[in-house]
This record gives C-alpha cells, structure tokens and sequence, in this order.
C-alpha cells in the first residue's frame, strides 16, 4: 500500500511534464458552484471529470471564519464523485476546497463558495 501511494506520487511529478492530458477537475457540485441555496445542505457532493483515487482526495469546507464545518470526505462507487458531510449551517459563506489524485496519477485542486441564504 504505501509502495503504490509512493510510486503514485512519482508518476505524478514525472507526469506533470506531460502534454495536455484530462485531469480530474470539477464538473459540477452541490449546492453548484456560487450558488445561494435557502436550506442549509447536510452535505456537499462534487462530481469530477475522471475517476479519483482514495490517497490523497480529499474534501474540506470552511465556515467565513475559516472553521472547519464538515467531515470525513468519501468517495462513492462510481469513483468520480465525493461527498463530504456538512454540520447544520447558518446562513453565510461557505469556502469549499477540494484536492484529488485521479486514476491518471495527476493531481488537481480547487476551491469555490456558496452560500446559505439569509
Ligand atoms: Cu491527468
């Protein structure tokens, strides 16, 4: 196991002089990207463009204050989507920051925001 997340890394940096490859970005999440939403979610889920691998994706969401507000990120069956629970929100802005390794050994990372409305 930590032979492949070593060998997985590896691959990551010599790939990373590749050409133009699909990566695992973010196709689309809930609540979407800059959204508003009225009720507090229980959970954000983010669908990628690839299937991801467990080591190393990951998913966090942070209140304005910069507090972590939710747990354990998984990925589900289909391995191109994460979830990660969320506690009960009060209304304000929520910064969700997200890292994968997908199965290509290619890391990507992102954030946006969205925001339970008042
Ligand atoms: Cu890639």
């Amino acid at each position: 196991m930590r032979r492949t997340v070593i060998f997985a890394l590896m691959a990551s940096v010599i790939g990373g002089a590749g050409g133009a490859q699909a990566h695992a970005f973010l196709d689309h999440a809930s609540p979407p990207v800059g959204s508003t939403v009225g009720a507090a979610p229980s959970a954000v889920t983010l669908w990628f463009t690839q299937n991801l691998e467990q080591a190393f994706t990951s998913a966090e969401v942070l209140n304005a204050a910069g507090a972590r507000v939710s747990g354990k990120a998984r990925i589900d069956g289909a391995n191109s989507l994460m979830q990660v629970g969320l506690k009960p929100l009060p209304p304000g802005t929520y910064t969700v920051r997200w890292r994968t390794l997908s199965v290509d050994t290619h890391t990507t990372e992102g954030s946006f925001t969205f925001q339970v409305g008042q």
